[in-house]
C-alpha cells in the first residue's frame, strides 16, 4: 500500500506495533551487511515477495529468522529511529512500542544492548520526531514462564525504562493460566499490563488475561464475539482492545476485511482501536490501516474520529496527557 497524509487524518496512538515486526527488507539487508549476517534471500524485494502468510506460525517463523539481523544496540538504534520516521508521517504522536527480550537472548544478544539501543532513540521521540513513546516488553507465551520471570526480574534489576509488560507469540495451547506468577509480579513492580489474546486462540483467554493475569488491555481480542457475556462485560469495563485487522486478514484469523469482527465490536460500545501490528510484514502502517478500515466499513468522520480517541483513551499514559490529545 502506498500513504500519503491527506489533511483529513486525525491525530492518534499507536498501541499495538511489535519492533522487530517493523524491520523493513531494505535495512534488513542493511543491517545483514554490517553484522556479516546471510538472509536465505536474493535481496528486500525477494523478501518482501515471501510475506504471504498462511496462518500466525508461518508469520512467526519468517519474522523470528529475520531476527538474526539484529546484533547490536546500535542496530536496535537505527530500526527504532526508521519506524519513528514512519510513524511520524502516518500522523502518530504516541507510541506504545513492544520489544520481545527473549527473542534476542536467544540468539545470545545481552539484553542491555536490546534496552540501550531502543531506550536511547525512544529518549529523544518527542524532540526528534514529535511523538510520545512508552516501551512494553512482551514475552512469548510459547515457552516456559520460568524463563519469562528470569527476564522480567533482570529488566527490574536494571531498571529498564519499561512502562509494562505484554504476552506474544503462538496463542494455541498456551492459555493465559500459564503467566500468572509473572503478570502478579508486574503488577507488584507498579508495571501495566497487556496481553495478546483471542486472535487464533478462543474468548475463553480473553476473560483468563483479565481476570487471572488482570491485563488492562487486550491486544487482538477478535475473539471475544463469541461470547456475548464477556463482549457485554467488557464494553461496560471499556477494557481497550487494540485490533489490528489488516493483521487478521494476512494471517487469515479472519478470511477479509468485510468479515472482520470490528463492527460488532465498536456496536457494541467496546473501547477499540485500530493498530498495524507488523507493518512491513502485513504491508500496512496505522495509516494504511486507518484507510483499509475506513473503506472496508464505509466509516464516516465521526467513526475514524471515535477510533483514533480511542487510540489515546487506551494508552498508558496518564489520564491527563491521554485527554490533552483529545
Ligand atoms: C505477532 Cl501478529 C502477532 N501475534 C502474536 N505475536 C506476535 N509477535 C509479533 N507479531
Ligand atoms: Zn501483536
Amino acid at each position: 500500500m502506498t500513504s500519503s497524509a491527506p489533511p483529513s487524518r486525525p491525530p492518534r496512538a499507536e498501541l499495538h506495533v511489535h519492533l522487530e515486526g517493523t524491520l523493513e527488507p531494505e535495512l534488513a539487508f542493511e543491517l545483514a551487511a554490517r553484522n556479516g549476517v546471510r538472509l536465505p534471500y536474493d535481496g528486500p524485494d525477494a523478501l518482501r515477495a515471501a510475506y504471504d502468510f498462511a496462518d500466525l506460525g508461518s508469520f512467526l517463523e519468517l519474522y523470528t529468522a529475520n531476527m538474526a539481523v539484529l546484533r547490536t544496540a546500535a542496530d536496535f538504534a537505527d530500526l527504532t529511529r526508521a519506524y519513528l520516521r514512519r510513524a511520524a508521517r502516518a500522523g502518530v504522536r504516541h507510541a506504545e512500542i513492544t520489544v520481545d527480550p527473549q527473542a534476542h537472548l536467544a540468539r545470545g544478544v545481552p539484553l542491555e544492548d536490546v534496552v540501550d539501543g531502543v531506550a536511547e532513540v525512544l529518549a529523544r521521540s518527542e524532540p526528534d520526531h514529535g511523538i510520545s513513546t512508552l516501551l512494553v516488553a512482551a514475552f512469548h507465551r510459547d515457552e516456559p514462564a520460568a524463563g519469562a520471570l528470569e527476564v522480567l526480574d533482570r529488566l527490574l534489576a536494571m531498571d529498564a525504562p519499561i512502562v509494562g509488560i505484554g504476552l506474544d507469540n503462538a496463542e494455541t495451547g498456551y492459555p493465559p493460566g500459564l503467566f500468572t506468577d509473572l503478570y502478579a509480579r508486574a503488577e507488584a513492580a507498579g508495571l501495566r499490563r497487556t496481553a495478546h489474546a483471542g486472535e487464533e486462540g478462543p474468548a475463553s483467554n480473553v476473560r483468563d488475561a483479565l481476570d487471572l493475569l488482570h491485563a488492562e488491555r487486550i491486544d487482538h481480542g477478535i475473539a471475544v464475539v463469541q461470547d456475548p457475556d464477556l463482549l457485554a462485560r467488557v464494553a461496560a469495563e471499556q477494557v481497550p482492545f487494540t485490533v489490528c485487522p489488516v493483521s487478521n486478514v494476512r494471517l487469515r484469523a479472519v478470511p477479509s476485511l468485510a468479515e472482520h469482527p470490528l463492527p460488532a465490536m465498536m456496536a457494541a460500545g467496546m473501547l477499540v482501536s485500530v493498530h498495524s501490528d507488523d507493518p512491513p510484514y502485513f504491508d500496512a502502517y496505522v495509516d494504511d490501516v486507518d484507510d483499509a478500515v475506513t473503506a472496508a466499513f464505509g466509516h464516516t468522520r465521526d467513526q475514524r474520529a471515535a477510533l483514533a480517541a480511542a487510540s489515546f483513551r487506551g494508552s498508558f499514559l496518564p489520564p491527563d496527557r491521554a485527554a490533552a490529545h483529545l
